[in-house]
């Protein structure tokens, strides 16, 4: 039986996009079986990082985190499949990507904290702010 999609936002750092794993990267949500509903690659302004992570702001690491999302090109997703938040959070694994399981992105293909390869929305309310602020207010 098929269960009701719910979607959610990941975007491909620029240190994944620099290292040439955006592929690789949609490769295995597309293979779990996540649609790909929305696909961009922009190049995000100060303004929108911060507006996508205005949740930190405030916190010490703000600055470096707005600093390392402006560094280059980014490649934003929306997927769609079953329990997509959390399923793709697995699947993305642990902040701190030397800490993070084997079998996942950020245990696969990196070691970095800030540069961790890869952001997923952590719920569906962050999923739809961020998709405002990645995309914009209107669809195209
Ligand atoms: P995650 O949801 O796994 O992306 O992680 P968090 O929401 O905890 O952190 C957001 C981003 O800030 C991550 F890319 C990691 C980065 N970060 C730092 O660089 N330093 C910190 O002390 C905490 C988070």
């Amino acid at each position: 039986m098929s269960a009701p999609a719910e979607d959610t936002l990941i975007v491909v750092k620029p240190d994944g996009v620099r290292r040439g794993l955006v592929g690789q990267i949609l490769g295995r949500f597309e293979a779990k079986g996540f649609v790909v509903k929305r696909l961009q690659m922009l190049t995000m302004s100060k303004a929108k990082a911060e507006e996508f992570y205005n949740v930190h702001k405030g916190k010490p690491f703000f600055g470096e985190l707005v600093t390392f999302i402006t560094s280059g090109p980014v490649v934003g997703a929306v997927l769609s499949g079953r329990d997509a938040v959390a399923t793709v959070r697995r699947m993305v694994g642990a902040t701190r990507s030397w800490e993070a399981a084997a079998g996942t992105i950020r245990g696969d293909y990196g070691l970095g904290y800030t540069d961790n390869i890869i952001h997923a929305s952590d719920s569906v309310e962050s999923f739809t702010h961020e998709q405002a602020a990645f995309f914009g207010k209107t669809r195209g």
